[in-house]
């Protein structure tokens, strides 16, 4: 079985123990951390996704997938990184309220940081006040990123938009993303821009910001 193959079994069945070395091992093999990130773990996480619809998997068993996963990111993190100048100015990141999922706001925000930015991560379930209250904390911020995994928190993303684009600051960019949110919902809720990746949210934010 290939290394590649064996981080997604990990990921997808959940062995938090074992991730840690299987990340490790397949980095000092010289593999790809991008290789590593989406044909190990993504792909893993999408399988498990499959599963949970087809009732073959329960939350508890999705969660440490998760958790696998989040363990097997935190090793790549220097990987994938690389250097980061924080020269871009402010980005605030959050996954809207209702919503728990954090794993692709963490990868955003991977890319998004070291693509030259600071990031103020605000976490998971935010709410709109959260939100409005750290753009006020932060008027320089350039970029404003919500997340959004459900199609039952899409109201909220909406929501979310809307009263951020309303709160009285200008002077940054409000970015979207999630695995419901299509180029279309972006542009019907206003937002300034939508990426269907965390490594397209990066570009997304150096051109707004350009
Ligand atoms: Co939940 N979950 N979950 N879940 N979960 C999904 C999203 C689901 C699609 C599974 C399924 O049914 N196939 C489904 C949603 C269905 C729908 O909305 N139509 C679902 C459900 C139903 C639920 C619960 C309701 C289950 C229940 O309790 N009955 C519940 C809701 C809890 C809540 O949020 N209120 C729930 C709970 C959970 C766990 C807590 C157990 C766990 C999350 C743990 C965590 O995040 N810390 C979990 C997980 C792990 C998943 C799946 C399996 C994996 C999500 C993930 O991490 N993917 C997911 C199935 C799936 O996605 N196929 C599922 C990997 C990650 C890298 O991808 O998050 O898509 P993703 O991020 C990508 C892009 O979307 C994009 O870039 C990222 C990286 O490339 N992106 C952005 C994300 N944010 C962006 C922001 C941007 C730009 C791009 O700009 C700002």
């Amino acid at each position: 079985m290939s290394k590649i193959d064996e981080i997604y079994q990990a990921v997808e069945t959940g062995k938090v123990k074992m991730i840690s070395a299987l990340v490790e091992e397949a980095l000092a093999e010289g593999i790809a951390p991008l290789s590593i990130l989406n044909d190990g773990m993504v792909s893993a996480m999408a399988s498990v996704g499959s599963k949970f619809q087809r009732s073959e998997m329960f939350v508890p068993e999705m969660l440490i997938a998760a958790k696998t996963m989040k363990k097997g990111v935190e090793i790549l993190q220097p990987a994938l990184g690389g250097a980061s100048i924080s020269s871009l100015g402010k980005c605030i990141i959050g996954t809207v309220y209702g919503d728990l999922h954090d794993i692709g706001k963490n990868l955003v925000m991977l890319m998004i940081e070291s693509s030259g930015f600071e990031v103020i991560d605000l976490g998971v379930d935010v709410s709109i006040e959260r939100f409005i209250n750290a753009i006020k904390e932060n008027p320089d911020v350039r970029i404003v990123g919500l997340s959004c995994l459900l199609t039952t928190t899409m109201p909220a993303l909406q929501e979310t938009t809307k009263a951020i684009k309303e709160c009285g600051i200008t002077g940054f960019k409000l970015i979207v993303g999630g695995a419901p949110v299509t180029q279309e919902f972006a542009d019907q809720i206003g937002a300034d821009g939508y990426s269907p990746d965390a490594a397209g949210a990066a570009e997304l934010a150096k051109k707004l910001v350009a």
